[in-house]
């Protein structure tokens, strides 16, 4: 715990590598170097009214309430030290009655880089060599213990590693770059695609235009045409086909009537037969007035009969009618049913016998007049459940490809104008990474990130994927988290947060979602996957992404990337 404080504190108090002069008081920072030179008497740093004798300082005896008279001793180690907030002497506005006014023990680690350390690791019998790395906190040797200067050593293998980290920042920074070119040139291909899709959907339009003028003017012209009805001759086929059932009907009908006419002719001969008989045969002497009448009136009766002008039509014109289809005298109907030269050729077979120009002419004129008709409601339009010309399925089809084309042309510049609007991050860096994924182990879990895409959580005992939240947005948040050796940590500063959103639902709960906080890195790597409310998950990812350009200042081109 002693050591971790007082880690803080000293790196947060790090002032450079110049080493306080030999005239100065023990454990005297450069930054305080001007409160205890070229002065006979010495005067506390936050309280200048006390003055005391030069032999007080590092008497060890703590006579300032600031701890100022004992830079190189522990007796001021119980006050507080200097809080790496406060502001350096200067202005000691910051120090209060109850803080130290110095940070600590001034370590000059000559070949490496002087430190503060904590009043109370003087003298206390143990080598802080990662603090104080020439050993002079321990100068009193207490209980025999002798620090060796190891400052030659551990600043060497300081500097190996600064070296290495400026290197991997150097390559990252690089990385970096490349990415950005490959975003540049990914947006341009992007703008390139809109440009040519403008000019495809311009050209498609003007096509558009024209095909709709073409199938207007054949369906025009094919409207009026007799349409054909499928399997059969056409209309005239059709009608042919009603006449022939309608004829059949009335010969039947016919037939039956000329039946019924000839028994009542065979029952009107035998009755007229009995009252011949009976004219001839009755007794007139009998004088029975009711008889005398009934024999006048078969008398006029008969008179009448001979006097009967023979009907207009004879039975031998009748059994002509009577005759089947295809005999002499009745109608070939085969002629028109299923006859294969079609309305059509019937009616425009007459243009053959025209010259052409006279003939186009006509035919314009009287289509013209025919449309006039049906959009008038005077003659009917194509009747339902025909079918329409080959022409002008074909010009229908062609109409609706072109129609096709530029509602997916549209729509795909529209989504293409939508991707420049996106906000991709600073330099468009993660344009690059888009459709890219990475993946990293943690517990039961697979855990992926697919940039500008989704998070995904995959089971490794089989229990199927999660998905964790799709992209949403790019945001900015302030990381406060220790350094890790491995350097894989958010550490402290502003990072970059993805926003991922509206993953699966989770049981009894919201949708999940993810924010993944990205770190400069040389490679991308999905480092750990925190879980810190209920289906609430944290991604901590290294990427170049993150990276910021050494060589870059914003608004200036490096010279690789012209
Ligand atoms: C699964 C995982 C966990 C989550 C629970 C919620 O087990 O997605 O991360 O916490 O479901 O029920």
């Amino acid at each position: 715990m002693r050591r971790t404080c007082a880690l803080a504190l000293l790196g947060a108090l790090s002032h450079g590598t110049i080493a306080a002069s030999d005239s100065l008081p023990r454990g005297v920072g450069p930054e305080f170097a001007r409160f205890y030179t070229g002065k006979a008497t010495f005067a506390c740093i936050a309280n200048p009214s006390i003055t005391l004798e030069s032999s007080q300082i590092n008497d060890n005896s703590c006579d300032c309430p600031d701890g100022s008279d004992e830079p190189g001793t522990s007796a001021c180690s119980h006050i507080d030290p200097l809080s790496p907030e406060q502001p350096l002497p200067g202005s000691l506005t910051g120090t209060t009655n109850t803080s130290n006014a110095l940070p600590g023990f001034w370590c000059a680690n000559a070949g490496h880089i002087g430190n503060y350390v904590p009043f109370m690791y003087v003298n206390d019998g143990v080598c802080d060599y990662e603090l104080c790395c020439d050993g002079s906190d321990e100068f009193a040797r207490v209980g025999g213990v002798q620090c060796e200067n190891r400052c030659d050593a551990i600043g060497k293998e300081h500097r190996r590693l600064e070296e290495e980290r400026r290197q991997s920042k150097e390559r990252s920074a690089k990385r970096r770059r490349t990415l950005v070119k490959e975003a540049r040139e990914l947006r341009r291909r992007v703008e390139a695609r809109v440009i040519a899709l403008k000019d495809e959907i311009k050209d498609l339009e003007i096509k558009k235009g024209e095909l709709q003028t073409k199938f207007d003017e054949v369906e025009r012209s094919e409207r009026n045409r007799v349409v054909k009805v499928e399997g059969e001759g056409g209309k005239i086929g059709v009608l042919a086909g009603l006449a022939k059932a309608r004829v059949a009907e009335l010969r039947g009908a016919l037939d039956k009537v000329l039946d019924q006419r000839d028994d009542l002719q065979d029952r009107v001969n035998q009755l007229e037969e009995i009252l011949t008989k009976f004219k001839e045969e009755y007794n007139p002497n009998f004088n029975d007035e009711g008889v005398k009448a009934a024999v006048k009136s078969y008398e006029d009766y008969a008179a009448g009969k001979t006097a009967e002008k023979k009907s207009d039509l004879a039975d031998t014109d009748i059994a002509e009618m009577m005759k089947e289809d295809g005999e002499a005298s009745g109608i070939n109907w085969a002629e028109f049913e299923g006859s294969d030269a079609g309305d059509v050729d019937v009616v425009y077979n007459w243009e053959a016998y025209l010259p052409r120009p006279v003939s186009d002419f006509v035919r314009d004129k009287i289509n013209d007049l025919r449309v006039w008709a049906i959009a008038n409601g005077i003659l009917a339009d194509s009747p339902k459940g025909t079918s329409e010309s080959r022409l002008v399925t074909a010009a229908r089809a062609a109409l609706d490809a072109a129609k096709d084309d530029l509602s997916s042309k549209a729509s795909s510049l529209e989504e293409q104008r939508r991707d420049l609007e996106k906000d991709y991050g600073s330099d468009d860096i993660f344009r690059a990474l888009k459709g890219k994924c990475i993946s990293g182990d943690v517990g039961e879990y697979e855990y992926e990130l697919c940039w500008n895409d989704r998070t995904m959580q995959k089971s490794k005992k089989g229990h199927g994927n999660t998905n964790m939240g799709n992209f949403v947005r790019i945001d900015k948040e302030l990381a406060d988290e220790q350094e890790r050796a491995d350097g894989k940590s958010l550490g402290k500063g502003e990072r970059i947060v993805l926003r991922y959103e509206n993953g699966q639902g989770c049981w009894n709960g919201p949708n999940r979602r993810t924010d993944v906080w990205l770190v400069c890195a040389e490679a991308d790597e999905l480092w750990r996957v925190s879980e810190s409310e209920k289906c609430v998950y944290k991604m901590e990812v290294g990427t170049p992404a993150a990276c910021e350009d050494v060589h870059h200042q914003p608004g200036v081109r490096a010279k690789d990337e012209l």
